[in-house]
């Protein structure tokens, strides 16, 4: 009988000492192992660079056991355009990024970068916040989110939460675009969908492509890792709905 893998670590999953982990709750490593899974299934384990920014989302950069490198806070877009135009199409190049790291001081690569139609391939793990500098104000913090830098709860003030799934769906130079969560299983094997047809795009040469991932921090919103997955059902996806936004076999 054939054997089957149905539970444990991924293939890509580095299983090593850690200095430094997650909080309890988080779902970055829930991302991570579903990044894993997702390089494996296709088969670019021996053909991927994963670009990291600075945020508690770096870790992917040890725990995926792909070759990667870590640049500075904001900058995969840029670095990971120069790395797939120097490498050329038969390299993967991911970047793995939180939503401050994406859409804060990240914005003006990101966008560019899609807007040039790369082809590369950007999850952004968005916790509303700034994770791991404490929990502040970050472009997806959703109207009313108390944070340190909100202590009263966003409010127009503060501008409007950026939907980068939509706003990135809505440029040419994308060819995918959408966004999920790990609230529940049917939304698991949605999001993994979701990651495996961005990084499909990019082996296909199409354009572009992009994944929000919705995600728990349970330490700064200060909510048990529970109530941290019932707050996204109720107050992120209502805000940005789950989903895809883009989709198409040619930029056109
Ligand atoms: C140029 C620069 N500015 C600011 C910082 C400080 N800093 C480190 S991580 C971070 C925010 C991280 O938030 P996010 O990207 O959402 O990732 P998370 O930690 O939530 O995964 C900031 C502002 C830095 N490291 N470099
Ligand atoms: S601070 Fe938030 S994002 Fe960072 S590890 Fe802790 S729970 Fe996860």
């Amino acid at each position: 009988m054939e054997e089957k893998w149905i539970a444990g670590t991924p293939k890509l999953w580095r299983d090593i000492p850690l200095i430094i982990s997650f909080c309890p709750g988080c779902q970055h490593g829930a991302a991570i192992k579903t990044l894993c899974e997702v390089i494996d299934e296709l088969g670019m384990e021996n053909n991927c660079v994963l670009v990291v920014g600075v945020g508690c989302n770096t870790m992917a950069s040890v725990l995926v056991d792909v070759d990667s490198v870590m640049v500075a806070h904001g900058r995969p877009g840029d670095v990971a355009s120069a790395m797939k135009r120097v490498l050329g199409k038969d390299t993967m190049v991911i970047t793995w990024q939180g939503d401050g790291d994406t859409l804060a001081i990240g914005c003006e690569p990101t966008v560019h970068a899609a807007a040039r139609s790369e082809k590369i391939t950007t999850f952004m793990v968005n916790n509303a916040n700034y994770g791991t500098t404490g929990g502040q104000l970050a472009p997806t913090s959703v109207m009313g989110q108390v944070t340190t830098t909100s202590p009263l709860g966003r409010t127009p003030s503060h501008g409007y939460p950026i939907q980068g799934s939509e706003f990135l769906g809505s440029l040419k130079g994308v060819a995918y675009s959408a966004r999920g969560a790990f609230t529940s299983p049917a939304n698991y094997q949605k999001t993994k969908k979701y990651m495996k047809r961005a990084l499909e795009k990019q082996r296909d040469g199409v354009g572009y492509s992009f994944v929000e991932i919705l995600s728990t921090c349970p330490a700064n919103w200060h909510m048990s890792p529970i109530e941290s997955l019932k707050w996204i059902e109720e107050e992120m996806i209502p805000q940005f709905p789950l989903g895809e936004f883009k989709n198409v076999d040619k930029i056109e």
